[in-house]
């Protein structure tokens, strides 16, 4: 007879939990880093209880916000290359959808994480329970249904044994490279604490590798041909690169070849920025030297990436009508994109197989030269913007390069939402795999410092910069009291330029009138200033105003030797951003107006829009 050991729901899931561990470099540890919580009514005496009971194994961590605890769990998934990751519990109602945008978040970045939100009660005797929402005709419905279309596994505990096959699933998908995303289980107040004979081994030590798929000999047959047929091959790096840890791969094959790369933003620092062959990034934010490669290119190897609009310039940025795309990917959904010859591999696999069959081969001496001088020149253009200055209002781009030449390119620089991403992607100088952390799939305001946060908890001996706009800080700043409370100090510079700079340029450029993006364009009594130096101190940061450049990389280089989340703020331009490189990026333009401006700018819309190929 199976041996079984009686808990309620909620301890056998934080039982099981602390049990699932991972082998990395040789060393075994838990998969779990631990578990973010915010207690109501619908988690505390359930999951809470039973959080308790393992908090030695697996660490329970108290967040201001339930979003940006999601936030930092998933920060955490990216920066372990989601071979370690974390969980989320809420109460029920607004507790849970506070989590539901961090579920997007980690869904369109195909990141790992586990929320366990609380619901309604499965008995629905004492219904409607504070924070239920009531629909008049279907009785099975709650608010967690808006998890759905952004977990990649949904499951709802109605009766203490379905955690059991449930467990089994959520841990495939966390684990699995190709189904990798965010995982809902939707726990029933009531049948948290109800109490079942649970079998004895489900709560034995499992470790966790993650699968490397080969390629499929045909497929990979294609590729090689493909590519030996090329006079003008070009890789562009995914995220998957990262997640593969296939850098080394990467440059085995861009060596040999004599292939560039190119990246994209969650596919940055898969090569070292000083890597002859690395062209950095490509797209609408790219570099110049990345993107005429790109409109050239007959063959491109696309790795690990979601080729996601700002890679494929809207796909106007590849203007070689003879082209091939290989999409070497994990998942053939992504691996067949856009008519691409799928390729559908474990990145390092992948990449191995490609080197070893195109042993001998090389690239046309002169694509690789001409590469080699477009990634001088791209230099020379990025040294230009990112020089020091003593201009009351710098650009993004010039605080960039104090940034980088205060903090160096050892450190992890996180980033999300507004001008700052397209600037970093062009502009910064990425070091090792993983050390540029771009949240850019969704570009969420917000993500910023609680994702800081979630990466000094994945590297703890790590100096996490994290750049963020003054509108981004007022999203969400909570997480900065977490990181002085937890002892993990994050270097924060603020960009203060008095509103949401980069959509009242895109405003402009569609021929819109300043409206309703700065501060100074929007409805208002009193014009806002706020102290954002005062605001972070509250939260228990050393937090500095800087009046300069200058200013702020000497404080920057100070503040290396604090002990305690640093917030640096300066004000910024909110009107210049870096013209060298960039693409056309598609926002439709009203096709009717009575301004003369977006009438002009319709125009050069159709014309771009006619330029883009199949
Ligand atoms: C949650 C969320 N809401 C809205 C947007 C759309 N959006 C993108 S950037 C931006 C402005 C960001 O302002 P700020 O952080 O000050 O950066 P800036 O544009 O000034 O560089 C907005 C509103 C978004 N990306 N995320
Ligand atoms: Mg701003």
């Amino acid at each position: 007879m199976t041996k079984t050991v009686r808990l309620t729901m909620a301890q056998a899931l934080t039982h099981f939990l602390s049990r699932q561990m991972t082998e990395i470099d040789g060393e075994k540890m838990p998969i779990f880093g631990g578990v973010w919580a915010i207690f109501g009514h619908g988690n505390v005496a359930g999951v809470g209880e039973a959080l308790y009971q393992v908090r030695d194994e697996l660490p329970t961590f108290r967040a201001h916000n339930e979003q940006a605890m999601a936030h930092a769990a998933i920060a955490y998934g990216k920066a372990n290359f989601r071979r370690r990751f974390m969980a989320a519990t809420t109460s029920i109602g607004p507790g849970a959808l506070n989590m539901v945008t961090a579920a997007a978040l980690a869904h369109v970045n195909r990141l790992p994480v586990l929320f366990l939100p609380g619901d309604v009660f499965a008995n629905r005797l004492p219904d409607p329970v504070l924070q239920q929402a009531e629909d008049f005709s279907d009785g099975t419905a709650s608010v967690n249904d808006c998890f759905r279309p952004v977990s990649r596994y949904f499951d709802r505990i109605t009766r203490p044994e379905q955690i059991i096959p449930a467990l089994n699933r959520a841990m495939q998908v966390l684990t699995d490279p190709a189904e990798c995303g965010p995982v809902t289980l939707s726990l029933c107040q009531d049948v948290q604490a109800e109490a079942y004979d649970y079998p004895e081994n489900l709560f034995a030590e499992r470790v966790w590798t993650p699968r490397r798929l080969r390629p499929d000999r045909q497929e990979l047959a294609a590729a090689i041909a493909a590519l030996k047929g090329a006079r003008k091959p070009l890789v562009i790096a995914g995220g998957g690169v990262l997640y593969s840890q296939a850098s080394d791969e990467l440059a085995k094959l861009a060596q040999g070849a004599g292939i560039p790369v190119c990246e994209t933003q969650g596919g940055k620092s898969s090569l070292p920025d000083d890597h002859p062959l690395n062209m950095a990034a490509v797209g609408v934010t790219g570099t110049s030297a990345a993107n005429r490669l790109a409109e050239e290119a007959d063959v491109v190897l696309a790795v690990g990436t979601r080729l996601q609009d700002f890679t494929t310039g809207s796909w106007a940025l590849f203007k070689n009508a003879g082209r091939t795309i290989i999409g070497l990917n994990t998942q053939g959904f992504d691996a067949g994109k856009h008519w691409a010859r799928p390729l559908v591999a474990d990145a390092a696999e992948g990449l191995a197989e490609l080197s070893e069959a195109l042993k001998g081969w090389k690239a046309p001496a002169a694509w690789t030269d001409n590469a080699l001088k477009g990634k001088e020149e791209w230099r020379a253009a990025a040294a230009k913007v990112t020089a020091s200055t003593n201009a009351a209002y710098p650009s993004d781009a010039q605080v960039i390069g104090a940034v980088q030449r205060a903090m160096g390119s050892g450190v992890t620089l996180l980033h999300a939402a507004g001008g700052l991403p397209g600037e970093l992607h062009k502009l910064w100088q990425a070091g090792e795999p993983g050390s540029y952390h771009a949240e850019y799939g969704f570009s969420t305001m917000g993500y910023e410092i609680a994702g800081g946060l979630g990466v000094k908890m994945a590297k703890p001996d790590q100096e996490v910069v994290v750049m963020v706009g003054d509108g981004s800080y007022l999203m969400l700043n909570s997480e900065i009291a977490t990181s002085v409370m937890l002892g993990l100090k994050l270097t924060i510079v603020l960009l203060d330029n008095r509103g949401y700079g980069c959509i009242n340029r895109l405003q402009m450029a569609t021929g819109g009138a300043n409206f309703n993006n700065l501060l100074k364009d929007a409805r208002h009594e009193v014009m806002p200033d706020v102290d954002f130096a005062a605001h972070a101190a509250s939260l228990g940061a050393i937090a500095e105003k800087v009046a300069s450049i200058a200013e702020l990389e000497t404080t920057l280089a100070k503040a290396k030797n604090n002990d305690k989340t640093t917030v640096l703020v300066i004000d910024t331009d909110p009107l210049v951003s870096t013209e060298a490189g960039g693409h056309w990026w598609d926002v439709a333009v009203p096709e009717v107006s009575s301004r003369p401006q977006v009438n002009a700018a319709r125009k050069k819309y159709e014309e771009a829009v006619g330029g883009r190929q199949g």
